[in-house]
């Protein structure tokens, strides 16, 4: 709390001169959701780069050549999130950031490097995907804006504004003028903000590279014995989703996410890609019921490795983030319940959750605890009349 309001009394330099919501109009219900300025003539959009200081060059990342996937993954591995005490840092793979960055109608384009010019060395990246996310009944062709990394010994040398502006203009070159994306930092300003939950699923290993404590009055085997779950899933019908399923599937997703305020407007190929199963990428299973065969139940998790730093026994943490998940039939708790059991079978060591959409309903009840860090969400050129709760968000970022 007193950080939160610390920030808000903060200047922005940057932030304050983009159109979104600012601090000072939090709470002024006189203006209106929707754009915040107009759209304007792709004519006038810039169509130079913006310049970078002298010893950098822009690089358009062509995901499919290894060597360039191969540069960003190291960037990436080296030098983008960590937790507030350095412990952990996130680990994307390759096959990650290849189904991360490709979604239907990706524009290469989108996908922003920056090298020094003698060496050629990547030292930052940002990365935007299109895609249509409803407010409320408007549905809004958006960029989705991830992996905005600055190389650890370039920062604070205001690069971060100039890679926003870049992929910004690029955006808008494709007539696109909002933007989704999420940060564990407060910016002006938050749609919704959202706590993470993670439920243990190999509680020794996380206990011993300081991810989780032992609890109060607990010891270790009483801990393994509190996480520990069924060798297999308990619903009849629980299968993992196959090609054949996508109508199926987007029927049940879309029925769902129309209960949200902000939700993306998934079609069959968007289901394809983001909730096909893809090995080491994403999960999914459903219910399907054995009388009537109909697909009655859906989750999903993906997989995202954090590297675990300066541990002298182990260097990766494997983590599942909950996904998208459905229940029409099996009651969610049992639904998560068996998503649980596979990632247990899936040599996981936690699976994280955040309180958006109806997992609050579970979350405790499945031992999840909460986390100490915060996700804020955040949407550009697009003004939301007040906050929303997390459970009003159906829409899961990477
Ligand atoms: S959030 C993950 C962001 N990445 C990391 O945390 C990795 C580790 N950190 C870094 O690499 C998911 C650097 O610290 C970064 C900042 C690069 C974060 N979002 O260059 P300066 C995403 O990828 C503002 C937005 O000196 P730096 C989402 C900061 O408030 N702004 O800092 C990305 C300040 O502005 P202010 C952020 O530490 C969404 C300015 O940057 C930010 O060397 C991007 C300082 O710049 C963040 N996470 O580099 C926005 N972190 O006004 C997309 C800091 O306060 C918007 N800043 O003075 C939409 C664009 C498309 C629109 C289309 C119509």
């Amino acid at each position: 709390k007193v950080q939160e309001s610390l920030s808000l009394d903060q200047r922005h330099k940057f932030w304050e001169t983009q159109p979104v919501g600012q601090f000072k109009d939090i709470g002024n219900s006189a203006l209106p959701e929707g754009p915040i300025e107009p759209s304007t003539p792709l004519s006038e959009v810039k169509q130079e780069p913006y310049n970078l200081p002298n010893l950098y060059e822009w690089v358009t990342c062509d995901i499919h050549d290894e060597q360039m996937c191969d540069e960003i993954y190291t960037l990436l591995a080296n030098n983008y999130v960590e937790d507030d005490e350095n412990m952990f840092r996130f680990n994307y793979s390759k096959e990650f950031l290849r189904w991360a960055l490709q979604p239907p109608g990706y524009f290469t384009s989108w996908h922003i490097g920056v090298r020094v010019k003698t060496s050629k060395k990547m030292v930052a990246f940002i990365t935007g995907v299109p895609a249509r996310i409803r407010v409320r009944d408007e549905v809004v062709s958006m960029a989705e804006i991830n992996f905005l990394c600055v190389h650890k010994k370039l920062r604070t040398k205001r690069l971060a504004p100039v890679m926003i502006k870049e992929v910004t203009r690029r955006v808008h070159l494709e007539n696109i003028w909002q933007a989704a994306y999420t940060a564990g930092v407060i910016l002006p300003t938050p749609v919704s903000t959202c706590q993470y939950w993670h439920r243990s699923l190999n509680p020794k290993k996380l206990i011993d590279v300081g991810f989780s404590r032992l609890g109060a009055r607990m010891t270790m085997s009483r801990t393994i014995k509190l996480y520990k779950l069924p060798e297999s899933t308990v619903t009849p019908g629980f299968r993992k989703m196959e090609i054949h399923d996508v109508p199926a599937v987007t029927r049940l997703i879309r029925n769902y996410l129309s209960h949200f305020i902000v939700a993306p407007d998934f079609d069959e190929n968007d289901v394809e890609h983001w909730l096909l199963p893809r090995e080491n990428v994403v999960d999914s299973y459903l219910v399907e019921s054995p009388e009537t065969h109909e697909v009655t139940d859906f989750c999903s998790f993906y997989t995202l490795p954090s590297s675990i730093l300066g541990n002298p026994n182990y260097s990766n943490l494997k983590a599942a983030y909950s996904f998208y998940n459905v229940s029409t039939a099996t009651p969610l708790l049992q639904l998560m319940n068996d998503a649980l059991i596979v990632a247990k079978q899936k040599d996981f060591d936690v699976f994280n959750a955040l309180d958006v959409m109806q997992n609050e309903t579970f979350l405790k009840e499945l031992k999840f605890g909460p986390g100490d860090g915060k996700l804020h969400y955040y949407l550009y050129n697009y003004r939301v009349r007040q906050a929303l709760k997390s459970s009003e968000l159906g829409l899961v970022l990477l």
